[in-house]
């Protein structure tokens, strides 16, 4: 049974990270994907948001499930059972902080191994904090992500105007 967790933020999930998902589902038995829940960062959603988006626009992949984590991944993945971590490349920007993260985690945890695909083009310019700022902005967001998740930042957006 190979299982691998794709952790992240997903502050929101963005169709780069949706992309990402599809993917991987097919290369492993079972995704875990780990939203990270750090009360240090302030997200625009709470964990349980965050959970519950990523739930409903994966319902229709049969082998991914949800998890919310808080202290390190390499715990996390012990945790559960996985034997890989799986993070995407957008950018060389991308690139230093990948390595960095997958050495650490390595030297913690050396069984637990981190693989990386690549950014399709079409989604290689696109990240949750950009989707935010165009929201923030009044920008229209429905190419960025899906549309439960658009519904669910214009909503965050109005509540913190007023
Ligand atoms: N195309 C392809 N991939 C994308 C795209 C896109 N358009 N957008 C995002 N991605 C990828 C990112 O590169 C990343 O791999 C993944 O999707 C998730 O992205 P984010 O931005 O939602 O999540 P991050 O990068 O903020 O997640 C960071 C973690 C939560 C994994 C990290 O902070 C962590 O492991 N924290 C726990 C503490 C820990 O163990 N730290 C020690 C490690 S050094």
């Amino acid at each position: 049974m190979l299982r691998a967790i794709y952790p992240g933020s997903f502050d929101p999930v963005t169709y780069g990270h949706m992309d990402m998902i599809l993917r991987s589902s097919k290369l492993v038995d079972e995704l875990i994907i780990g939203v990270l829940n750090n009360k240090a960062k302030s997200p625009l959603f709470s964990v349980e948001e965050r959970v519950r988006m990523l739930e409903e626009v994966t319902s229709d992949i049969p082998n991914v499930r949800i998890l919310p984590f808080g202290g390190l991944l390499v715990d996390f993945a012990r945790r559960v059972d996985a034997c890989m971590i799986i993070r995407g490349l957008r950018a060389i920007t991308d690139f230093e902080y990948e390595l960095q993260m997958a050495q650490t985690n390595h030297k913690m945890a050396p069984d637990l191994e981190t693989a990386f695909l690549t950014t399709r083009l079409e989604y290689s310019y696109l990240s949750s904090t950009t989707v935010k700022e165009v929201a923030a902005f009044g920008g229209d967001i429905s190419q960025f992500v899906p549309a439960p998740v658009a519904d669910r930042i214009t909503e965050k957006m109005k509540k913190k105007e007023s």
